[in-house]
């Protein structure tokens, strides 16, 4: 076996490593894809089981957080470049309870960055960090986060990450690590956990369950069709400049209940309800603790610099989404019983 490359992706059973995965398998029979993944709630081997046979592909249930075992890995695989998405991802849960964060989204970076330092001395590979448009803060009405906004995280989870961020940068200076870092909006598509707002609001409609809606449902998110998101990743992974952060996002806001209205009616049109149907199930409920307004990404560098843009509109994504979720009833049923099922029940019940 002989491959160009053997690239190690974290994370690669989660929503967005998933597409990312199945992309570089798929494009890439000269490169070898080890898929390293700890298999938390969030993590699922449904997700890439139309690659699991393929021969460039391998899989490791393996936590960032056990340095030993991730030292052996390096090793054995002869790991050439990082793509890192492994991370704790739900806003909510990091207000319940933040010290997963911080051990899995710092401490779990930092270990993969020393094993990378300290194995690549000769011949370094790319060490690319997947990260969020969170670690910019909260915008008002006007303006977008380029990247050369200053970091304002405000909620456990999104210190997380731009803690992880700042380390990231730091190996690139310090130690001269070949590093990347992107930036993304808000994800929707195939294969999200239905804790995040689009999967949640799609399952509560089929339920006919109430539609949970933080505070006045004014807050404003970017959305971006994930498989865009894994093609802006292949991009920077291949075009990027080292110890270069890109921007990536669709120019696509919505207020959250706008976009619920959206879905539901959508769902109606699927279900062959009466219009209105699903819309009487909106409720509000307290608002999310410290709920950032606005995110709104200024993706004009990776546009110009690499000629990435999104291939699709959202109503194309959403409409695919929601066939998605509709014709994959038995995925949806294997993540939201368990321990999904618990969660749901003490924060919304
Ligand atoms: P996800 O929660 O769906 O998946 C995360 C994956 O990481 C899961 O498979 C989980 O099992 C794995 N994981 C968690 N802790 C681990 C550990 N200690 N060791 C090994 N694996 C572990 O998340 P996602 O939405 O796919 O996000 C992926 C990455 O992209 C994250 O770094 C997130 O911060 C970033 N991101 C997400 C979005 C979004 O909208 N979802 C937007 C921008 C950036
Ligand atoms: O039940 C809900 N009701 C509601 O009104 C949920 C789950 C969410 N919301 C609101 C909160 C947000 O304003 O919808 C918006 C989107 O919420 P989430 O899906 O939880 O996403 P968000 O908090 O914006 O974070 C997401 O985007 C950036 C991902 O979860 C992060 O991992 C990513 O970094």
């Amino acid at each position: 076996e002989k491959y160009d490359k053997t690239i190690l992706i974290t994370g690669g059973a989660g929503f967005i490593g998933s597409h990312v995965i199945r992309l570089f398998v798929n494009k890439y029979p000269n490169y070898k894809i080890v898929n390293l993944d700890k298999l938390t709630y969030a993590g699922n081997l449904f997700n890439t089981q139309d690659i699991e046979k393929q021969t460039n592909y391998s899989f490791i249930k393996a936590d960032i957080n056990d340095k030993e075992n991730l030292n052996a890995i390096f090793k054995t695989y002869q790991i050439t470049d990082v793509i890192h998405l492994a991370a704790e991802s739900h806003v909510d849960r990091s207000i319940s309870g933040p010290m997963d964060f911080i051990q899995t989204n710092i401490v779990g970076t930092a270990n993969l960055l020393e094993i990378a330092r300290n194995t690549w001395k000769e011949n370094p590979g790319v060490f690319y960090h997947i990260s969020t448009d969170e670690v910019y803060g909260s915008l008002g009405k006007e303006g977008f986060f380029t990247e050369n906004t200053a970091y304002d995280p405000r909620s456990p989870y999104s210190a997380s990450k731009a803690s992880s961020d700042h380390l990231v940068r730091a190996y690139f200076h310090t130690y001269k690590l070949p590093i990347k870092i992107s930036n993304c909006s808000n994800n929707y598509g195939s294969h999200q956990f239905p804790e995040k707002l689009i999967p949640l609001m799609i399952h509560n409609i089929k339920q006919k369950k109430s539609l949970p809606i933080y505070g006045k449902g004014d807050n404003i998110r970017d959305w971006l069709w994930v498989e865009d998101h894994a093609r802006a990743i292949d991009v920077v992974f291949h075009k990027g400049k080292l110890g270069e952060t890109y921007n990536i996002g669709g120019w696509n806001e919505w207020t959250n209940i706008d976009l619920v209205h959206q879905l539901c009616k959508i769902m109606d049109e699927k279900l062959g309800n009466p219009v209105g149907t699903s819309a009487k199930l909106i409720t509000h409920v307290t608002d999310r603790a410290g709920h950032d307004q606005r995110y709104a990404i200024d993706a004009t560098k990776i546009k110009k610099e690499l000629g990435w843009i999104p291939s699709i509109t959202f109503e194309e994504g959403l409409e695919k989404t929601v066939v998605w979720y509709l014709q994959n009833q038995d995925w949806l049923k294997n993540v939201t019983s368990g321990e999904y099922a618990d969660y749901y029940e003490k924060n919304y019940n």
